[in-house]
């Protein structure tokens, strides 16, 4: 499976957005990750509907939405979706985990389950054939600019196995916090195959959107 990028847009410049997209999209990004954070899930906020829509009106790339807010059958419906467009769930987000993925798919876009640092991977067995991607968190949920947990890379590579195991072996696992040019390489060894790139590559403050684009592909083998 071709490996592919998926830009955390919350990291981009506040007041200039839209010209750090431009060059995401210049540069060839594959997707733009929105994370929307409620404050009560986890103990930020980020970008609103409203800005996720604005994306969506100005650019073609496909919307990787992950939905960090409590209940997130009341948001579903306010997203701009196509096909093609990605929207994770966390599994301790809401009680019908099942029903909050079905109601992605019927907006015909891509359900996945999202499983924090500390969530088995046992949790996305009863929903493996509901989703058509797993994200696996590599960081606590909330805030850019984290170290990697200690089990991350030995969950990705577990994860990889559960999926093989069941069959779903061309079920791509999206990685997401602490993706740097270091990282990237070990993770899509364990079996990753989308990165969130942020503070730790593309939105490193020392080499720039455009160069950090340019190392972060060269670190993927499966180009
Ligand atoms: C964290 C959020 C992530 C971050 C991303 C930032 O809660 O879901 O998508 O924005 O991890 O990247 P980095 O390189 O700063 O970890
Ligand atoms: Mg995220």
């Amino acid at each position: 499976m071709k490996s592919q990028l998926s830009a955390s847009i919350m990291c981009a410049a506040s007041l200039k957005m839209e010209q750090d997209l431009d060059i995401l999209v210049q540069a060839g990004i594959d997707y733009f990750h929105c994370d929307m954070m409620d404050g009560q899930f986890v103990p930020n906020l980020m970008l609103s509907t409203e800005t996720i829509r604005a994306v969506k009106a100005r650019y073609r790339i496909p919307l990787d939405i992950h939905l960090m807010v409590e209940e997130p059958e009341h948001v579903i419906p306010w997203l701009p979706l196509g096909e093609g467009d990605i929207v994770s769930v966390h599994y301790e987000s809401t009680r019908h985990v099942d029903r909050a993925l079905q109601m992605i798919a019927e907006k015909g876009a891509v359900p996945a389950l999202a499983l924090n640092p500390a969530t088995p991977l046992c949790c996305a067995e009863n929903v493996l054939d509901r989703i058509g991607m797993l994200l696996v968190m590599t960081v606590n949920p909330g805030f850019a600019g984290q170290k990697m947990v200690p089990c991350g890379l030995d969950k990705i590579a577990r994860a990889r196995k559960m999926l093989d195991d069941a069959g779903k072996n061309d079920m791509p696992i999206q990685v997401d916090g602490n993706c740097s040019l270091e990282n990237i390489p070990k993770m899509e060894a364990a079996g990753a195959n989308i990165f969130v790139v942020g503070t730790s590559s593309v939105f490193s403050r020392t080499l720039g959107i455009q160069k950090g684009m340019e190392l972060t592909r060269q670190c993927l083998q499966n180009k």
